[in-house]
């Protein structure tokens, strides 16, 4: 070995074919060369070692999990036992819908027990939930860079590829320092180490593991997807949820009378007024409406549109809006359309206005089930405006939608004021039967709730579920009910009769019916399910509905 500090000036007349470096430049080399091969053998040995125990190595070719792991780190993931996973954990998993494995990160566990995951550079959630039989490995370690080769490779990147080839040929043949021919060299670097040529073949033997049998086989299986959209594919099996907002109400026994939630259809003289706006933009005067999210997780979504219709409530004065379209469980902006300068639309009459306005912020079914609009607007005469209807509607691959508010905000005033839709959630807010209900039942006295369709075409619907939570007026008095469930005009079954009623209760507290429907458990019937309920009321008073939900369990191969 070449003693770092060693060098003899040749003899006169000897021919070298190195120039000798002074000493000091003589031990950088050895020193930098060491450096980089001790480096790169003990990030390989972090990075491969684990595959011997039966681990994998996934090298990561996007940013999406960044700035914690970047492109080109490795992750040494162990393997998947099935054992209940916590968020936050880091997991490979099969993408949906194709031969390649993702690592993200675990955001939430679903009812049905798939993981809700997302990378950590991405705005929203993967589309597709993963289930368990989806994981393959656990993410234990990041090896820094040690992916990079791999990454280049796939991705056609040859010039830093060869590079680093170069670089670490190099830093073996001067691992031991510059070369010399100024004396006889020993067969090997030190004793019972390799030559510089065997170390050379080494290198480059490892190389070419990593960029044809690795990439093709440790790391090929595991090309994780940047991307948080996988678009249409498998449904998998689970409950969806929604609520009626559509009412009649015959509780007098006349004509039945139109109840529905005044924010869900237009044209049905059921508006909501708002209170008194300023008569310049305000940032902190808006109404906002949270949506509820019947949707399948995974779909894409195209043509989404934000439904506003709406008008000046006195006359002779104009009203503008612009509204941004935010994530309803975190209230980040997704996207702003309009401003305060440049209106979506502006009204000058009290004769409503429909306004439909893209929204292609909206792009999965993920993104849609957890979506709220915040309306921003002012009124020349800083008076109210009414509003008669605020939805979203969109397509996926399977149907178009609508979807309904599940609480509304008024903050026209500045002051907020929140309104749940009364059948969306059992909280107290509930919808009352318009009359009073009398002692023995009659026919032609009811309510009528109807659900929206999301159930895709195609689906196996295996299961139905009213959920209804309710009470009646007067403690020591009993509210009786029964149900009938209907698609349009058919008759599809009924739980309870007249003579038999489904429930009654005396308590005048909130009970909570849950009603299996298997007469519904199809895609055409769960998609038109109206509930007839029929009541009568021993102290001839009201009832009252906190909730009335539909769940519909459905999977789509
Ligand atoms: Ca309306
Ligand atoms: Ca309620």
């Amino acid at each position: 070995m070449t003693a770092i500090g060693a060098a003899a000036r040749p003899a006169i007349g000897q021919r070298r074919r190195f120039m000798a470096p002074s000493s000091l430049a003589d031990g950088a080399v050895a020193f930098a060369a060491t450096f980089v091969c001790n480096a790169a053998f003990w990030l390989a040995v972090w990075a491969l070692g684990p595959i011997l125990f039966g681990w994998h190595s996934v090298a990561l070719v996007s940013g999406s999990m960044s700035p914690l792991f970047g492109v080109g780190d490795v992750v040494v993931a162990e393997p998947y036992d099935g054992s209940a996973l916590a968020p936050r954990t880091v997991i490979v998993f099969h993408t949906p819908g194709s031969d390649r494995l993702t690592t993200h990160r675990i955001v939430s566990v679903n009812s049905d027990g798939s993981y809700r995951t997302r990378g950590d550079a991405n705005a929203v959630d993967d589309s597709t939930p993963v289930p368990a039989s989806a994981i393959v490995a656990v993410g234990r370690l990041r090896v820094p860079f040690m992916g990079l080769p791999v990454t280049w490779w796939q991705t056609g990147n040859y010039p830093p590829l060869a590079a680093t080839i170069l670089i670490l040929v190099l830093a073996v043949f001067f691992r031991g320092g510059w070369p010399r021919d100024d004396g006889p060299r020993p067969a090997t670097s030190r004793p019972g180490g390799l030559s510089r040529l065997a170390r050379i073949g080494v290198v480059l033997a490892v190389i070419a593991v990593v960029a044809t049998h690795f990439s093709a086989a440790a790391f090929a299986a595991t090309t994780p997807n940047g991307a948080n959209a996988w678009g249409a594919g498998t449904i998998f099996p689970g409950a969806r949820s929604s609520t009626a907002h559509t009412i009649s109400d015959a509780s007098n026994g006349g004509t039945a009378v139109n109840a529905s939630d005044p924010l869900s259809y237009s044209g049905d003289t059921r508006t909501k007024t708002t209170g008194n706006w300023a008569a310049a933009y305000s940032s902190t005067r808006y109404f906002e409406l949270g949506y509820e999210a019947p949707l399948a997780a995974g779909q894409a979504v195209s043509g989404a549109s934000f439904l506003f219709d709406w008008a000046a409530a006195t006359a002779g004065t104009t009203v503008c809006f612009y509204f941004e379209v935010r994530k309803a469980s975190t209230s980040t902006v997704l996207a702003t359309y309009g401003s305060s300068s440049s209106p979506v639309a502006c009204n000058g009459t009290t004769t409503l206005q429909a306004t439909s306005t893209p929204i292609p912020i909206v792009t999965t079914t993920d993104i849609a089930n957890d979506l709220a609009i915040r309306v921003y607007a002012w009124h020349s005469g800083a008076k109210a405006i009414v509003i008669d209807r605020a939805t979203i509607t969109g397509s996926t691959a399977y149907q178009s939608f609508v979807l309904y508010e599940k609480s509304s905000t008024d903050r026209s005033t500045g002051t907020a004021t929140t309104t749940p839709w009364s059948l969306s959630t059992a909280e107290g807010t509930a919808y009352a039967s318009a009359a009073n209900w009398t002692t023995a039942y009659n026919s032609a006295r009811y309510l009528s709730f109807t659900f929206g369709a999301y159930v895709p075409t195609g689906a196996a619907v295996t299961d139905v579920t009213l959920t209804h939570t309710w009470k009646g007026s007067t403690a020591g008095k009993n509210f009786c009910y029964f149900i009938q469930v209907y698609n349009g005009a058919t008759l599809l079954g009924a739980h309870g009769s007249s003579s038999s009623p489904y429930h009654c209760d005396s308590t005048a507290a909130w009970v909570t019916d849950t009603i299996s429907l298997p007469e519904a458990a199809s895609v055409a019937n769960a998609n038109a399910v109206t509930i007839k309920l029929y009541g009568w009321n021993a102290a001839s008073g009201k009832s009252s509905h906190d909730l009335l939900g539909l769940a519909v369990t459905y999977s789509l191969p």
